[in-house]
């Protein structure tokens, strides 16, 4: 496995708790009605996924995902009080508030979205990498992919034609067991998703424990190095999301006992116990790297809150081209 630098494996840490806090604040501001919008999707439960694999990217490497976008977003480097700002529908977010918390993207990022549409971003994945194979760039693309999207056409005309072009994408599944209420294998004659990639003649890096970051950013490295050299590649990384599917979306009480099994497997616990193992008096450091992400977290509220809302001009700009 890689060896992570103790201060990469502490950034990994202050980034994971961020997500956390950030999500964590976003469901309580969406039930005070403060954030707007019809749904929010949080990624409690998942952060070692998006941590692990954008960490592993080059500067010049894109980054697209689904509606569950705000970790991911954060993780790519967009500001916490622009997404915040975003979600608040305040001209200062990353869409001028016109997007919402299924709409956050940075081009100055390479954070390309935020997509609502279930599978609706996977061609534009393709669409990207074609445009850096195309300029022979060195550009990597990382598109995330539900498990229930594996199973609608955006999926399979996607990653056929990265897989018969050989475009550099790196697929991963992020398998949080379930899409919106159906479990996996109610929906997916093969349930082991990964497998799939050997329909479309694409790399099948296998699974990987999505709780465990430094194992994320190690293979996601090497898929790395793989979909710049030979073209596309597909992880199917196993987590689970401690939220329902969206805000407004009930757990099910008959999945209390593998909630708590999942709960017992949380990415952050188990990275903060690592650290505590490896290092002799790390905890004043977590300790300091939490507060400092429940501060930034506060922040982005207090820029949120105080940021103008959208004004008529605004509301009709970057409409047409
Ligand atoms: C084309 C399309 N069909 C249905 C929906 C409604 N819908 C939103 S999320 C979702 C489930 C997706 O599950 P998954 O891909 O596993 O992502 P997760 O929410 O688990 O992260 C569905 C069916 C949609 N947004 N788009
Ligand atoms: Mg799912």
């Amino acid at each position: 496995m890689a060896s992570l630098t103790k201060e990469q494996l502490l950034e990994f840490y202050h980034e994971m708790v961020l997500i956390r806090r950030f999500e964590e604040r976003s469901l309580e501001l969406y039930r005070q009605k403060r954030i707007g919008g019809v749904y929010l999707h949080v990624y409690n439960g998942q952060e070692a996924t998006g941590v692990g694999t954008v960490n592993a990217l080059k500067e010049q490497d894109h980054v697209i995902t689904a509606y569950r976008d705000h970790g991911i977003a954060i993780s790519c480097g967009v500001e916490p009080e622009r997404v915040m700002a975003e979600m608040f529908g305040k001209r200062t977010g990353t869409s001028g508030g016109k997007g919402g918390s299924m709409h956050i993207a940075d081009r100055t990022k390479n954070f390309w979205g935020g997509y609502a549409i279930v599978g609706g971003h996977l061609p534009l994945a393709t669409g990207i990498a074609l445009k850096a194979q195309y300029n022979n760039q060195d550009e990597v693309v990382l598109s995330y992919i539900g498990d229930g999207a594996t199973n609608n056409g955006y999926f399979h005309e996607s990653l056929n034609l990265a897989g018969v072009w050989k475009l550099p994408v790196i697929w991963v599944i992020e398998n949080n067991q379930y899409g919106m209420g159906t479990a996996i294998e109610l929906a997916s004659g093969q349930p082991e998703l990964h497998k799939r990639a050997d329909s479309y003649g694409i790399k099948d890096f296998g699974r990987v424990d999505g709780q465990d970051v430094e194992a994320v950013y190690a293979l996601t490295l090497e898929a790395r190095e793989y979909a710049h050299k030979h073209g596309s590649c597909l992880i199917e990384s196993m987590t689970y999301r401690y939220e329902g599917h969206g805000v407004s979306d009930k757990l099910y009480a008959t999945r209390e006992e593998e909630m708590a099994a999942w709960k017992d497997k949380d990415p952050i616990e188990i990275l903060k116990a690592r650290l505590i193992k490896k290092y002799k008096n790390i905890e004043p450091t977590l300790k300091e790297l939490e507060q400092q992400a429940e501060a930034k977290v506060e922040e982005s509220v207090k820029f949120a809150d105080e940021s103008p809302i959208p004004t008529y001009e605004d509301l009709v700009s970057n409409i047409y081209v």
